[in-house]
């Protein structure tokens, strides 16, 4: 199977195989440090956020920020199930999700203040916006995606990448984590059962960030509950 390859009947051997050749070409190793620039970049500009807002409200707006390159195999998989061709050029022009950074909030409020912040910065253009909090998906899956194109600076001159930064509060990405788990279990006896469950508890979590966010309101106005 050659690099053009966008059949979409392929094996996990094939993916694997495409994954491994294609990794270690030149130009795919290359992309990954641009896109790594990328990252560096957005969390800078997130930490300079979170300091500078944690003087102001006395609390830090996010608690955590994660970050990862999507790895081969899981690039390859995408772009034969998406029909994209396999090479370094489609692979950038095509692909969005290769760069990820997900800012893990308490408050939904300082999610959507932080994703605010972060997108109207001069240098950063907001190519799409996603909110599954005020639209959460069908299974209540629930986070705020910003897909930013950030400019990096290199010797050469400077390159557009694109990067995807999800913001949650700890209660979803606790569900979106235990839902991500159970998606690559293969033996649950009753899928459906559990979907329905995992629905349930989407809900009851989402009812309680709401609490948690009437509470934060309360202290900081330091009202009475
Ligand atoms: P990973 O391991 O995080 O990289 P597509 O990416 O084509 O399937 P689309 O519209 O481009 O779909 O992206 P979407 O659905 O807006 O967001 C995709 C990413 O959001 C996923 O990346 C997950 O990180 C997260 N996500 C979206 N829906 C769910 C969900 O129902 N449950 C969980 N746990 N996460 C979700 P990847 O590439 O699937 O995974």
């Amino acid at each position: 199977m050659d690099y053009n390859s966008s059949t979409r009947e392929v094996s996990q051997e094939q993916v694997e195989e495409l994954a491994k050749s294609i990794s270690r070409t030149p130009g795919f190793i290359r992309l990954m440090t641009y896109y790594r620039c990328a990252i560096m970049e957005i969390q800078t500009k997130l930490n300079v956020l979170n300091a500078e807002l944690s003087l102001q409200y006395d609390r830090n707006p996010f608690e955590s920020i994660e970050s990862r390159l999507k790895n081969p195999e899981s690039i390859v998989e995408k772009m034969l199930r998406k029909g994209i061709p396999i090479t370094v050029e489609d692979m950038e022009q095509e692909m969005t999700d290769i760069a990820g950074i997900r800012v893990i909030c308490s408050f939904q409020e300082d999610l959507y203040s932080l994703a605010e912040l972060l997108a109207e910065q001069d240098d950063v253009l907001l190519l799409s916006r996603k909110d599954y909090i005020a639209n959460p998906k069908p299974n209540g899956y629930r986070s705020l995606h910003l897909l930013l194109d950030i400019p990096i600076f290199l010797y050469q001159g400077k390159r557009h990448m694109k990067v995807e930064v999800q913001f949650r509060t700890i209660a979803m990405d606790f569900w979106a984590s235990v839902d991500h788990k159970l998606k690559y279990k293969k033996t649950i006896r009753d899928p459906e059962k559990v979907a329905e469950k995992l629905k349930i508890c989407a809900d009851t979590l989402a009812k309680m960030d709401a609490e948690m966010e009437e509470i934060r309101k309360t202290i900081d106005s330091n009202g009475e509950l």
